[in-house]
């Protein structure tokens, strides 16, 4: 059992131990409408949108147990919306790579993160067929099934693997990422579109890929697994190399290749 996460702006009672359970039973609860896909409601929320019935089971389920174990945050889901708190709250992806879901394929993942007061002080992330949790605390370093990782060794960008996801794919949006990716797919080995960017974050923590971009993403896909990377060593900024968490421009590298990468953003 992990010692409880001590933030400079609230003591706060919530350890590793009792995140990874809570996770691991909503992905009991999107496995078991995964493994019955056939009968399982797909809707459109909006165009390129979709949302299934275990998108809000997952949440109902973390928003109900979340809120009574710990009554002092407040709640943010993609499905539910906000609840009042703003300073102190979860803020939760039931299924990041819903798409993915939907369709019966494996990437796709479960998403909590506990922001006080604008800082990601603990998040994890869980993806029930590959059976991979993915957790960190602000300070305390990034975890993979209980064991430390931590982000690739590899410094060269012609040599490298890199991650990408087109939720920027929407009529409206005129910068799309095609551009982007064509440029930074030639200067690389390989490139991968898994579907999930709090997976892809999370592959950038654990080394399998040394970077990951995507634009016009929302906080809750992001969150936690930004404090992955980060806690695994990797960078965090936006397209012009501003540090910090930018949902709507993240670009996660191992660090040693950012300087190779920011110039092609
Ligand atoms: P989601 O499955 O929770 O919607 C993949 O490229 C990433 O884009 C995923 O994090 C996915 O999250 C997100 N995404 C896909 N379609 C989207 C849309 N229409 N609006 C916002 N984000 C989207
Ligand atoms: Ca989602």
């Amino acid at each position: 059992m992990s010692n409880p996460v001590v933030s400079e702006a609230a003591q706060i009672r919530v350890t590793r131990a009792a995140l990874e359970k809570v996770i691991r039973d909503a992905g009991v609860i999107g496995m078991n409408y995964f493994k019955n896909l056939k009968n399982v409601e797909v809707n459109k929320k909006a165009a390129r949108d979709f949302v299934t019935e275990a998108d809000v089971a997952i949440e109902a389920f973390l928003k109900e147990t979340l809120t009574r174990e710990y009554p002092e945050y407040g709640f943010w889901g993609e499905e539910s919306g906000q609840s009042a708190d703003q300073t102190s709250r979860w803020v939760v992806d039931p299924i990041d790579g819903t798409h993915s879901f939907s369709k019966g394929q494996y990437c796709w993942s479960i998403s909590v993160a506990l922001e006080i007061d604008g800082d990601i002080v603990i998040g994890a992330v869980y993806a029930p067929v590959l059976n991979d949790l993915y957790i960190a605390e602000k300070g305390k370093g990034a975890f993979k099934n209980g064991e430390r990782i931590a982000v690739s060794d590899e410094t060269n960008l012609g040599d490298a693997m890199v991650a990408t996801g087109f939720a920027c794919l929407r009529n409206y949006l005129t910068d799309n990422n095609l551009e982007r990716f064509c440029r930074i797919a030639q200067q690389t080995t390989g490139q991968r579109r898994f579907g999930s960017a709090a997976l892809d974050l999370c592959l950038v923590a654990d080394g399998q890929v040394d970077a990951f971009w995507e634009q016009e993403l929302n906080l809750y896909d992001v969150a936690a697994g930004a404090l992955i990377a980060q806690e695994a060593g990797g960078t965090l900024t936006d397209f012009k190399g501003n540090p910090g968490l930018f949902p709507k421009q993240i670009l996660a590298t191992n660090g040693k290749i950012f300087d190779q990468i920011l110039p092609l953003m």
